[in-house]
Protein backbone atom coordinates (compact mmCIF):
# COMPACT_ATOMS: atom_id res chain seq x y z
CA UNK A 1 0.00 0.00 0.00
CA UNK A 2 0.91 3.51 -0.27
CA UNK A 3 -0.82 6.39 2.05
CA UNK A 4 0.93 9.28 3.08
CA UNK A 5 -1.91 11.65 4.32
CA UNK A 6 -1.33 11.67 7.69
CA UNK A 7 1.59 13.59 9.82
CA UNK A 8 2.65 9.85 11.07
CA UNK A 9 3.47 8.64 7.53
CA UNK A 10 6.17 6.23 7.56
CA UNK A 11 9.80 7.50 8.06
CA UNK A 12 8.11 10.82 6.61
CA UNK A 13 7.37 9.63 2.81
CA UNK A 14 4.48 7.63 3.31
CA UNK A 15 3.44 4.11 4.96
CA UNK A 16 3.85 1.15 2.34
CA UNK A 17 4.06 -1.68 5.00
CA UNK A 18 1.04 -4.44 5.17
CA UNK A 19 -0.42 -1.85 8.25
CA UNK A 20 0.30 1.80 8.77
CA UNK A 21 1.76 3.69 11.53
CA UNK A 22 -2.29 4.70 12.47
CA UNK A 23 -2.93 0.78 12.33
CA UNK A 24 -4.99 0.72 8.83
CA UNK A 25 -3.95 -2.68 7.46
CA UNK A 26 -3.67 -2.35 3.90
CA UNK A 27 -6.54 -4.03 2.62
CA UNK A 28 -8.76 -1.62 4.36
CA UNK A 29 -6.74 1.73 2.72
CA UNK A 30 -6.52 0.38 -0.63
CA UNK A 31 -10.48 0.00 -0.51
CA UNK A 32 -10.50 3.46 0.80
CA UNK A 33 -8.32 4.17 -2.52
CA UNK A 34 -10.83 2.46 -4.75
CA UNK A 35 -13.75 4.51 -2.99
CA UNK A 36 -12.07 7.86 -3.74
CA UNK A 37 -10.87 6.81 -7.52
CA UNK A 38 -14.55 5.86 -8.11
CA UNK A 39 -15.61 8.96 -6.50
CA UNK A 40 -14.16 10.52 -8.80
CA UNK A 41 -15.75 9.35 -11.56
CA UNK A 42 -19.18 9.80 -10.11
CA UNK A 43 -18.05 13.51 -9.85
CA UNK A 44 -17.65 13.64 -13.54
CA UNK A 45 -21.12 12.24 -13.71
CA UNK A 46 -22.69 14.18 -11.21
CA UNK A 47 -20.79 17.94 -13.07
CA UNK A 48 -22.51 16.94 -16.23
CA UNK A 49 -25.84 16.71 -14.62
CA UNK A 50 -25.25 19.98 -13.03
CA UNK A 51 -24.15 21.27 -16.50
CA UNK A 52 -27.93 20.23 -17.07
CA UNK A 53 -29.22 22.12 -14.22
CA UNK A 54 -29.56 19.38 -11.97
CA UNK A 55 -27.94 18.27 -8.88
CA UNK A 56 -28.32 14.94 -6.95
CA UNK A 57 -28.59 15.71 -3.61
CA UNK A 58 -28.32 11.96 -2.50
CA UNK A 59 -24.93 11.55 -4.79
CA UNK A 60 -24.03 15.17 -2.31
CA UNK A 61 -24.47 13.77 1.08
CA UNK A 62 -22.80 10.33 -0.13
CA UNK A 63 -19.53 12.32 -0.86
CA UNK A 64 -19.15 13.60 2.56
CA UNK A 65 -19.97 10.33 3.91
CA UNK A 66 -17.79 8.52 2.24
CA UNK A 67 -14.50 11.23 1.94
CA UNK A 68 -15.04 11.63 6.05
CA UNK A 69 -14.90 7.68 6.48
CA UNK A 70 -11.92 7.56 4.84
CA UNK A 71 -9.85 10.17 7.15
CA UNK A 72 -7.11 9.11 9.26
CA UNK A 73 -8.86 6.61 12.28
CA UNK A 74 -11.89 7.08 11.47
CA UNK A 75 -13.01 3.14 10.12
CA UNK A 76 -10.49 0.53 9.82
CA UNK A 77 -13.24 -2.29 8.58
CA UNK A 78 -13.26 -3.69 5.22
CA UNK A 79 -17.12 -4.36 4.70
CA UNK A 80 -17.79 -0.76 5.15
CA UNK A 81 -15.75 0.59 2.31
CA UNK A 82 -16.74 -2.80 0.47
CA UNK A 83 -20.85 -1.52 0.72
CA UNK A 84 -19.27 2.08 0.00
CA UNK A 85 -18.03 0.64 -3.51
CA UNK A 86 -21.03 -1.18 -4.44
CA UNK A 87 -23.30 1.70 -3.66
CA UNK A 88 -21.49 3.90 -5.92
CA UNK A 89 -21.72 1.80 -8.80
CA UNK A 90 -25.49 2.20 -8.08
CA UNK A 91 -24.80 5.52 -7.72
CA UNK A 92 -23.45 6.10 -11.15
CA UNK A 93 -26.25 4.41 -12.62
CA UNK A 94 -28.62 7.05 -11.48
CA UNK A 95 -26.38 9.66 -12.33
CA UNK A 96 -26.40 8.81 -15.53
CA UNK A 97 -29.87 7.82 -16.00
CA UNK A 98 -30.45 11.57 -15.11
CA UNK A 99 -28.61 12.58 -17.72
CA UNK A 100 -30.30 10.60 -19.86
CA UNK A 101 -33.53 11.74 -18.85
CA UNK A 102 -32.72 15.48 -19.51
CA UNK A 103 -31.22 14.59 -22.64
CA UNK A 104 -27.84 15.14 -21.65
CA UNK A 105 -24.94 12.93 -23.14
CA UNK A 106 -21.78 11.37 -21.54
CA UNK A 107 -19.98 9.68 -24.31
CA UNK A 108 -17.28 11.76 -23.62
CA UNK A 109 -17.15 10.63 -19.78
CA UNK A 110 -14.79 7.83 -20.56
CA UNK A 111 -11.76 7.51 -17.48
CA UNK A 112 -11.08 4.51 -16.06
CA UNK A 113 -12.24 6.34 -13.17
CA UNK A 114 -16.01 6.37 -14.73
CA UNK A 115 -16.15 3.44 -16.36
CA UNK A 116 -14.44 0.75 -14.21
CA UNK A 117 -16.83 -1.77 -13.44
CA UNK A 118 -16.52 -4.58 -11.15
CA UNK A 119 -18.27 -8.29 -11.22
CA UNK A 120 -17.86 -9.49 -7.94
CA UNK A 121 -16.30 -8.75 -4.77
CA UNK A 122 -12.87 -10.33 -5.83
CA UNK A 123 -12.48 -8.06 -9.07
CA UNK A 124 -13.37 -5.07 -6.10
CA UNK A 125 -9.88 -6.29 -3.85
CA UNK A 126 -7.91 -6.51 -7.61
CA UNK A 127 -8.57 -3.17 -8.73
CA UNK A 128 -8.17 -1.94 -5.24
CA UNK A 129 -4.60 -3.29 -4.53
CA UNK A 130 -3.67 -2.37 -8.30
CA UNK A 131 -4.83 1.48 -7.78
CA UNK A 132 -2.02 1.17 -4.95
CA UNK A 133 -2.66 4.64 -3.10
CA UNK A 134 -0.86 6.79 -5.03
CA UNK A 135 -2.48 9.79 -6.31
CA UNK A 136 -2.62 9.79 -10.15
CA UNK A 137 -1.21 12.88 -11.61
CA UNK A 138 1.32 14.09 -14.66
CA UNK A 139 3.86 15.07 -12.46
CA UNK A 140 5.06 15.53 -8.66
CA UNK A 141 3.98 18.69 -7.97
CA UNK A 142 0.32 18.62 -9.62
CA UNK A 143 0.18 15.65 -7.45
CA UNK A 144 1.04 17.37 -4.32
CA UNK A 145 -1.64 19.71 -5.19
CA UNK A 146 -4.22 17.39 -5.69
CA UNK A 147 -3.42 15.56 -2.39
CA UNK A 148 -4.14 18.82 -1.01
CA UNK A 149 -7.36 19.63 -2.34
CA UNK A 150 -8.52 15.94 -1.88
CA UNK A 151 -7.07 15.81 1.37
CA UNK A 152 -9.03 19.20 2.15
CA UNK A 153 -11.76 17.63 1.07
CA UNK A 154 -11.68 14.99 3.45
CA UNK A 155 -11.80 17.61 6.50
CA UNK A 156 -14.29 19.61 4.45
CA UNK A 157 -16.54 16.81 4.23
CA UNK A 158 -16.25 15.49 7.70
CA UNK A 159 -17.67 18.82 8.91
CA UNK A 160 -20.32 19.23 6.11
CA UNK A 161 -21.98 15.89 7.72
CA UNK A 162 -21.15 17.09 11.52
CA UNK A 163 -23.44 20.69 9.98
CA UNK A 164 -25.79 17.93 8.29
CA UNK A 165 -26.77 15.78 11.14
CA UNK A 166 -27.58 19.03 12.68
CA UNK A 167 -29.71 20.02 9.94
CA UNK A 168 -27.96 22.72 8.31
CA UNK A 169 -27.12 22.20 4.73
CA UNK A 170 -25.27 24.51 2.33
CA UNK A 171 -25.57 23.77 -1.07
CA UNK A 172 -22.51 25.89 -2.70
CA UNK A 173 -19.88 23.48 -0.34
CA UNK A 174 -21.27 20.44 -1.75
CA UNK A 175 -21.48 21.89 -4.95
CA UNK A 176 -17.91 22.74 -4.51
CA UNK A 177 -16.54 19.36 -3.38
CA UNK A 178 -17.88 17.84 -6.45
CA UNK A 179 -16.49 20.24 -8.87
CA UNK A 180 -13.10 19.89 -6.89
CA UNK A 181 -12.89 16.12 -7.07
CA UNK A 182 -13.90 16.14 -10.50
CA UNK A 183 -11.14 18.55 -11.07
CA UNK A 184 -8.92 15.42 -9.48
CA UNK A 185 -9.26 13.88 -13.17
CA UNK A 186 -8.30 16.89 -14.91
CA UNK A 187 -4.81 16.48 -16.37
CA UNK A 188 -5.26 19.76 -18.45
CA UNK A 189 -5.39 22.00 -15.51
CA UNK A 190 -1.82 24.04 -15.04
CA UNK A 191 -0.11 24.18 -12.02
CA UNK A 192 -1.73 27.31 -11.36
CA UNK A 193 -5.45 26.85 -12.05
CA UNK A 194 -4.50 23.96 -9.55
CA UNK A 195 -3.04 25.89 -6.91
CA UNK A 196 -5.80 28.47 -7.55
CA UNK A 197 -8.24 25.12 -6.52
CA UNK A 198 -6.44 24.92 -3.48
CA UNK A 199 -7.02 28.46 -2.41
CA UNK A 200 -11.04 27.76 -3.18
CA UNK A 201 -10.70 24.55 -1.29
CA UNK A 202 -9.91 27.02 1.68
CA UNK A 203 -12.27 30.17 0.91
CA UNK A 204 -15.45 26.90 1.12
CA UNK A 205 -13.28 25.63 4.05
CA UNK A 206 -14.15 28.75 5.63
CA UNK A 207 -17.51 28.08 4.78
CA UNK A 208 -17.66 24.56 6.02
CA UNK A 209 -16.81 25.79 9.55
CA UNK A 210 -19.06 28.92 9.92
CA UNK A 211 -21.92 26.22 8.66
CA UNK A 212 -20.89 24.23 11.66
CA UNK A 213 -20.76 26.98 14.13
CA UNK A 214 -23.88 28.05 12.78
CA UNK A 215 -25.30 24.41 13.19
CA UNK A 216 -23.79 23.43 16.65
CA UNK A 217 -24.53 27.18 18.58
CA UNK A 218 -28.24 26.99 16.95
CA UNK A 219 -28.50 23.68 18.19
CA UNK A 220 -26.82 23.51 21.60
CA UNK A 221 -26.17 27.54 22.42
CA UNK A 222 -22.88 29.29 22.47
CA UNK A 223 -20.10 27.55 24.16
CA UNK A 224 -19.42 29.62 27.47
CA UNK A 225 -16.30 29.69 30.10
CA UNK A 226 -16.88 26.11 32.08
CA UNK A 227 -14.94 24.66 34.58
CA UNK A 228 -14.41 20.81 33.42
CA UNK A 229 -13.79 18.13 36.46
CA UNK A 230 -11.02 15.91 35.25
CA UNK A 231 -11.83 13.84 38.78
CA UNK A 232 -14.14 10.80 38.42
CA UNK A 233 -17.56 9.96 40.57
CA UNK A 234 -18.36 6.41 42.54
CA UNK A 235 -21.01 5.61 39.78
CA UNK A 236 -20.69 3.43 36.56
CA UNK A 237 -20.16 5.49 33.01
CA UNK A 238 -19.87 5.60 29.30
CA UNK A 239 -17.26 7.48 27.80
CA UNK A 240 -17.57 9.66 24.33
CA UNK A 241 -15.23 10.56 21.89
CA UNK A 242 -14.88 12.01 18.87
CA UNK A 243 -16.53 15.12 17.52
CA UNK A 244 -20.27 14.45 16.94
CA UNK A 245 -22.56 17.01 19.01
CA UNK A 246 -25.73 14.98 18.10
CA UNK A 247 -24.78 11.61 19.59
CA UNK A 248 -23.78 13.46 22.63
CA UNK A 249 -26.75 15.20 22.72
CA UNK A 250 -29.09 11.64 22.19
CA UNK A 251 -26.76 10.04 24.94
CA UNK A 252 -27.28 12.58 27.41
CA UNK A 253 -30.47 12.43 27.04
CA UNK A 254 -30.90 8.31 27.06
CA UNK A 255 -28.79 7.77 30.23
CA UNK A 256 -30.94 10.75 32.31
CA UNK A 257 -31.94 8.87 35.44
CA UNK A 258 -29.79 5.73 34.38
CA UNK A 259 -27.53 5.93 37.45
CA UNK A 260 -25.23 5.82 34.50
CA UNK A 261 -22.80 8.73 34.16
CA UNK A 262 -21.61 10.36 31.01
CA UNK A 263 -17.56 11.15 30.55
CA UNK A 264 -16.15 12.96 27.59
CA UNK A 265 -12.50 11.92 26.02
CA UNK A 266 -10.30 13.73 23.64
CA UNK A 267 -12.19 15.89 21.42
CA UNK A 268 -15.53 15.66 23.04
CA UNK A 269 -14.21 17.58 25.75
CA UNK A 270 -15.64 20.77 24.75
CA UNK A 271 -19.26 19.36 24.99
CA UNK A 272 -19.10 20.49 28.45
CA UNK A 273 -18.98 24.26 27.37
CA UNK A 274 -22.73 23.95 25.54
CA UNK A 275 -25.30 25.46 27.70
CA UNK A 276 -27.70 22.71 26.49
CA UNK A 277 -25.11 19.95 28.05
CA UNK A 278 -24.40 21.74 31.08
CA UNK A 279 -27.46 20.85 32.53
CA UNK A 280 -27.22 17.18 32.97
CA UNK A 281 -25.64 16.20 36.49
CA UNK A 282 -24.96 13.31 35.29
CA UNK A 283 -22.56 15.08 32.84
CA UNK A 284 -19.83 15.04 35.24
CA UNK A 285 -16.02 15.15 33.40
CA UNK A 286 -13.62 14.61 31.06
CA UNK A 287 -11.45 11.33 31.21
CA UNK A 288 -7.90 11.14 30.21
CA UNK A 289 -5.88 13.20 27.56
CA UNK A 290 -6.12 12.86 23.92
CA UNK A 291 -6.78 10.09 21.74
CA UNK A 292 -3.53 8.75 21.30
CA UNK A 293 -3.84 8.31 24.84
CA UNK A 294 -7.53 5.90 24.82
CA UNK A 295 -5.53 2.35 25.51
CA UNK A 296 -4.75 3.52 29.07
CA UNK A 297 -7.71 6.09 29.42
CA UNK A 298 -10.09 3.17 28.11
CA UNK A 299 -8.28 0.11 30.08
CA UNK A 300 -8.64 2.26 33.38
CA UNK A 301 -12.11 3.91 32.66
CA UNK A 302 -13.78 0.33 33.10
CA UNK A 303 -16.79 0.88 31.58
CA UNK A 304 -17.98 1.17 27.80
CA UNK A 305 -16.95 3.56 25.31
CA UNK A 306 -18.94 5.65 22.45
CA UNK A 307 -16.37 6.52 19.49
CA UNK A 308 -19.04 9.02 17.40
CA UNK A 309 -15.96 9.89 14.82
CA UNK A 310 -11.85 9.82 14.66
CA UNK A 311 -9.35 9.39 16.03
CA UNK A 312 -9.55 5.16 16.74
CA UNK A 313 -6.18 3.50 17.97
CA UNK A 314 -6.47 -0.12 17.19
CA UNK A 315 -6.26 -1.72 20.92
CA UNK A 316 -3.38 -4.36 21.08
CA UNK A 317 -3.94 -8.01 21.77
CA UNK A 318 -3.65 -7.78 25.19
CA UNK A 319 -6.37 -5.25 25.68
CA UNK A 320 -9.21 -6.00 27.74
CA UNK A 321 -11.92 -3.11 26.94
CA UNK A 322 -12.59 -4.14 23.06
CA UNK A 323 -16.13 -5.97 23.80
CA UNK A 324 -16.86 -2.62 25.31
CA UNK A 325 -16.12 -0.53 22.98
CA UNK A 326 -18.70 0.98 20.27
CA UNK A 327 -18.86 2.69 17.31
CA UNK A 328 -21.29 4.94 15.26
CA UNK A 329 -21.77 6.94 12.28
CA UNK A 330 -19.01 7.06 10.37
CA UNK A 331 -16.62 5.65 12.88
CA UNK A 332 -15.94 1.80 12.42
CA UNK A 333 -13.32 -0.91 13.96
CA UNK A 334 -14.27 -4.91 13.25
CA UNK A 335 -13.77 -5.82 16.82
CA UNK A 336 -16.25 -2.74 17.96
CA UNK A 337 -19.73 -2.94 17.73
CA UNK A 338 -21.61 -0.72 15.66
CA UNK A 339 -24.84 1.52 16.62
CA UNK A 340 -26.55 2.09 13.06
CA UNK A 341 -27.94 5.09 12.16
CA UNK A 342 -31.57 6.10 13.41
CA UNK A 343 -33.95 5.93 10.32
CA UNK A 344 -35.75 9.07 9.77
CA UNK A 345 -37.47 10.76 12.64
CA UNK A 346 -36.10 8.53 14.67
CA UNK A 347 -33.17 8.62 17.64
CA UNK A 348 -29.88 6.33 17.70
CA UNK A 349 -30.34 3.70 20.47
CA UNK A 350 -27.42 3.78 22.85
CA UNK A 351 -29.73 1.40 24.82
CA UNK A 352 -26.79 -1.51 24.67
CA UNK A 353 -24.06 0.44 26.02
CA UNK A 354 -26.28 1.83 28.79
CA UNK A 355 -27.12 -1.88 29.99
CA UNK A 356 -24.02 -2.36 29.39
CA UNK A 357 -22.32 0.50 31.64
CA UNK A 358 -24.59 -0.77 34.62
CA UNK A 359 -23.03 -3.86 34.60
CA UNK A 360 -19.19 -2.27 35.08
CA UNK A 361 -17.52 -1.27 37.54
CA UNK A 362 -16.88 2.89 38.02
CA UNK A 363 -14.05 4.29 36.65
CA UNK A 364 -10.78 4.26 37.88
CA UNK A 365 -9.33 8.50 39.18
CA UNK A 366 -6.96 8.90 37.06
CA UNK A 367 -5.94 12.17 38.10
CA UNK A 368 -8.06 15.13 40.01
CA UNK A 369 -9.14 19.01 39.20
CA UNK A 370 -10.23 20.61 36.77
CA UNK A 371 -10.15 22.30 33.17
CA UNK A 372 -11.19 25.85 31.78
CA UNK A 373 -12.35 26.30 28.53
CA UNK A 374 -15.43 27.47 26.69
CA UNK A 375 -13.47 30.52 24.85
CA UNK A 376 -15.32 30.06 21.50
CA UNK A 377 -16.23 33.45 19.48
CA UNK A 378 -18.82 34.85 21.36
CA UNK A 379 -17.16 33.95 24.81
CA UNK A 380 -14.54 35.83 23.55
CA UNK A 381 -16.37 39.10 22.12
CA UNK A 382 -18.37 39.12 25.75
CA UNK A 383 -14.99 39.67 27.31
CA UNK A 384 -13.74 41.81 24.41
CA UNK A 385 -13.31 44.93 27.03
CA UNK A 386 -11.01 42.96 28.78
CA UNK A 387 -9.04 41.53 26.59
CA UNK A 388 -8.27 44.78 24.28
CA UNK A 389 -7.60 46.39 27.91
CA UNK A 390 -4.89 43.63 28.70
CA UNK A 391 -3.27 44.39 25.28
CA UNK A 392 -3.64 47.89 25.22
CA UNK A 393 -2.05 48.16 28.94
CA UNK A 394 0.59 45.99 27.99
CA UNK A 395 -0.08 43.10 30.17
CA UNK A 396 -1.09 40.96 27.10
CA UNK A 397 1.95 41.19 24.32
CA UNK A 398 1.21 38.60 22.45
CA UNK A 399 -1.17 35.81 21.24
CA UNK A 400 -0.09 32.40 20.23
CA UNK A 401 -3.03 30.12 17.69
CA UNK A 402 -1.69 26.58 19.07
CA UNK A 403 -4.53 25.07 17.85
CA UNK A 404 -4.88 21.55 15.67
CA UNK A 405 -4.31 18.03 16.20
CA UNK A 406 -2.26 16.07 18.95
CA UNK A 407 -0.30 12.36 17.97
CA UNK A 408 1.26 10.09 19.85
CA UNK A 409 4.99 10.82 18.25
CA UNK A 410 7.29 11.88 21.32
CA UNK A 411 9.13 15.13 19.15
CA UNK A 412 5.39 16.27 20.17
CA UNK A 413 6.51 17.11 23.65
CA UNK A 414 7.81 20.36 21.30
CA UNK A 415 4.39 21.39 22.22
CA UNK A 416 4.53 21.16 26.32
CA UNK A 417 8.10 23.14 26.70
CA UNK A 418 7.05 25.55 23.81
CA UNK A 419 4.07 26.47 26.26
CA UNK A 420 5.96 26.17 29.45
CA UNK A 421 8.56 28.05 27.84
CA UNK A 422 6.33 31.26 26.61
CA UNK A 423 6.36 34.74 28.50
CA UNK A 424 3.81 34.88 31.64
CA UNK A 425 2.56 37.50 29.04
CA UNK A 426 1.44 35.58 26.45
CA UNK A 427 -1.79 34.21 26.02
CA UNK A 428 -2.48 30.30 23.91
CA UNK A 429 -5.45 30.49 21.87
CA UNK A 430 -6.31 26.84 21.04
CA UNK A 431 -9.11 24.69 19.75
CA UNK A 432 -8.30 20.67 18.16
CA UNK A 433 -7.06 18.17 20.24
CA UNK A 434 -3.13 19.91 20.37
CA UNK A 435 -4.55 21.30 23.64
CA UNK A 436 -3.77 17.88 25.70
CA UNK A 437 -0.23 19.35 25.69
CA UNK A 438 -0.34 21.96 27.48
CA UNK A 439 -4.24 22.41 28.87
CA UNK A 440 -3.65 20.77 32.54
CA UNK A 441 -0.18 22.90 33.06
CA UNK A 442 -0.37 25.90 35.74
CA UNK A 443 0.35 28.50 33.13
CA UNK A 444 -2.14 30.86 35.28
CA UNK A 445 -3.81 33.68 34.00
CA UNK A 446 -3.48 37.40 33.39
CA UNK A 447 -5.86 39.84 35.56
CA UNK A 448 -8.39 36.83 34.83
CA UNK A 449 -7.70 35.77 31.61
CA UNK A 450 -6.78 32.36 31.54
CA UNK A 451 -3.52 31.88 29.77
CA UNK A 452 -4.65 29.19 27.96
CA UNK A 453 -8.12 29.93 26.12
CA UNK A 454 -9.65 26.96 24.93
CA UNK A 455 -12.15 27.30 21.97
CA UNK A 456 -13.56 24.17 21.52
CA UNK A 457 -12.70 20.87 18.93
CA UNK A 458 -10.47 21.86 15.58
CA UNK A 459 -13.57 23.00 13.67
CA UNK A 460 -13.62 25.70 16.28
CA UNK A 461 -9.89 26.82 14.94
CA UNK A 462 -12.99 29.05 13.24
CA UNK A 463 -13.93 30.74 16.39
CA UNK A 464 -9.79 31.68 16.54
CA UNK A 465 -10.18 33.67 13.05
CA UNK A 466 -13.37 34.83 14.39
CA UNK A 467 -11.49 36.33 16.67
CA UNK A 468 -8.78 37.30 15.25
CA UNK A 469 -10.78 39.46 12.23
CA UNK A 470 -12.85 41.23 15.13
CA UNK A 471 -9.65 42.19 17.19
CA UNK A 472 -8.37 43.23 13.58
CA UNK A 473 -11.27 45.33 13.09
CA UNK A 474 -11.27 46.70 16.72
CA UNK A 475 -7.44 48.20 16.84
CA UNK A 476 -8.30 49.11 13.38
CA UNK A 477 -5.91 47.45 11.51
CA UNK A 478 -6.03 46.87 7.58
CA UNK A 479 -3.78 43.29 7.74
CA UNK A 480 -4.92 40.26 10.09
CA UNK A 481 -1.44 39.96 10.15
CA UNK A 482 -0.53 43.24 11.82
CA UNK A 483 -2.25 42.07 14.81
CA UNK A 484 0.27 41.00 18.11
CA UNK A 485 -1.11 36.83 17.41
CA UNK A 486 2.00 34.21 16.10
CA UNK A 487 0.40 30.81 14.68
CA UNK A 488 2.53 27.57 15.58
CA UNK A 489 -0.06 24.71 14.68
CA UNK A 490 -0.16 21.09 14.80
CA UNK A 491 -1.20 19.05 12.77
CA UNK A 492 -2.40 15.11 11.95
CA UNK A 493 -4.86 14.56 10.22
CA UNK A 494 -6.93 15.54 7.15
CA UNK A 495 -9.26 17.66 8.71
CA UNK A 496 -6.08 20.33 9.81
CA UNK A 497 -5.79 20.37 6.06
CA UNK A 498 -9.06 22.27 5.57
CA UNK A 499 -8.41 24.48 8.55
CA UNK A 500 -4.82 25.26 7.76
CA UNK A 501 -6.51 25.84 4.32
CA UNK A 502 -9.20 28.00 5.84
CA UNK A 503 -6.61 30.33 7.18
CA UNK A 504 -4.85 30.76 4.34
CA UNK A 505 -7.49 31.76 2.59
CA UNK A 506 -8.34 34.25 5.84
CA UNK A 507 -4.82 35.95 4.54
CA UNK A 508 -3.36 34.34 7.47
CA UNK A 509 0.88 34.74 6.82
CA UNK A 510 3.66 33.09 8.87
CA UNK A 511 2.22 29.97 10.25
CA UNK A 512 4.50 27.43 11.70
CA UNK A 513 3.11 23.86 11.18
CA UNK A 514 4.36 21.50 13.21
CA UNK A 515 6.17 18.54 14.31
CA UNK A 516 6.85 18.14 11.02
CA UNK A 517 5.42 19.10 7.17
CA UNK A 518 2.87 17.06 5.23
CA UNK A 519 4.88 14.09 3.45
CA UNK A 520 2.63 15.08 0.36
CA UNK A 521 4.52 18.26 -0.14
CA UNK A 522 6.82 18.20 -3.52
CA UNK A 523 9.48 20.34 -2.90
CA UNK A 524 8.18 23.07 -5.48
CA UNK A 525 4.56 23.48 -3.96
CA UNK A 526 5.89 23.93 -0.48
CA UNK A 527 8.13 26.29 -1.66
CA UNK A 528 5.05 28.01 -2.74
CA UNK A 529 3.87 27.98 0.40
CA UNK A 530 7.06 29.37 2.16
CA UNK A 531 7.09 31.88 -0.52
CA UNK A 532 3.64 33.09 -0.66
CA UNK A 533 2.58 32.77 2.88
CA UNK A 534 5.50 32.32 5.05
CA UNK A 535 4.56 28.99 6.11
CA UNK A 536 7.20 27.44 8.31
CA UNK A 537 8.19 24.20 9.69
CA UNK A 538 9.35 23.87 13.62
CA UNK A 539 12.93 24.13 14.91
CA UNK A 540 13.74 24.11 18.62
CA UNK A 541 11.85 25.74 21.29
CA UNK A 542 14.71 28.08 21.85
CA UNK A 543 15.31 28.85 18.23
CA UNK A 544 11.60 29.33 17.43
CA UNK A 545 10.94 31.77 20.61
CA UNK A 546 13.18 33.87 19.28
CA UNK A 547 11.69 34.15 16.35
CA UNK A 548 7.75 34.36 17.20
CA UNK A 549 8.82 37.16 20.10
CA UNK A 550 11.17 39.21 17.46
FE1 LIG B 1 0.14 5.92 7.38
FE2 LIG B 1 -1.22 8.08 8.16
FE3 LIG B 1 -2.00 6.72 6.02
FE4 LIG B 1 -2.30 5.67 8.48
S1 LIG B 1 -3.32 7.51 7.62
S2 LIG B 1 -1.55 4.59 6.66
S3 LIG B 1 -0.43 6.44 9.47
S4 LIG B 1 -0.08 7.87 6.27
FE1 LIG C 1 -7.71 15.30 17.06
FE2 LIG C 1 -7.95 13.05 15.72
FE3 LIG C 1 -7.06 16.09 14.73
FE4 LIG C 1 -10.22 17.12 15.91
S1 LIG C 1 -9.14 13.68 17.36
S2 LIG C 1 -8.18 17.27 16.11
S3 LIG C 1 -6.29 14.37 15.66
Amino acid sequence: MFCYQCQEAAKGTGCTSKVGTCGVTSEVIHLQDLCVYLLKGNALYAERLNELGKRNNKFDHFLAEVLFSTITNVNFTETFFMERIKAIFVLRTELKNSIIELKGSFSDINQEYAIWEAKNELDIITKAAEINGEIDAPNEDIRSLRALILYGLKGMAAYADHAKVLGKENPEIYAFASRALAALTNDNLSVEENIALVMETGKYGVSVMALLDEANTTAYGNPEITKVNIGVSNKPGILISGHDLKDMEELLKQTDGTGVDVYTHSEMLPAHYYPAFKKYSHFVGNYGGAWWQQKEDFESFNGPVLFTTNCIVPPSSSSTYSNRVFTTGVAGFPAFKHIENATEGKSKDFSSIIELAKTCKSPTEIETGEIIGGFAHAQVFALADKVVEAVKSGAVKKFFVMAGCDGRMKDRNYYTEFAEKLPKDTIILTAGCAKYRYNKLPLGDIGGIPRVLDAGQCNDSYSLAVIALKLKEVFELNDINDLPIAYNIAWYEQKAVIVLLALLHLGVKNIHLGPSLPAFLSPNVAKVLIDTFGIAGIGTVDEDMKIFLN
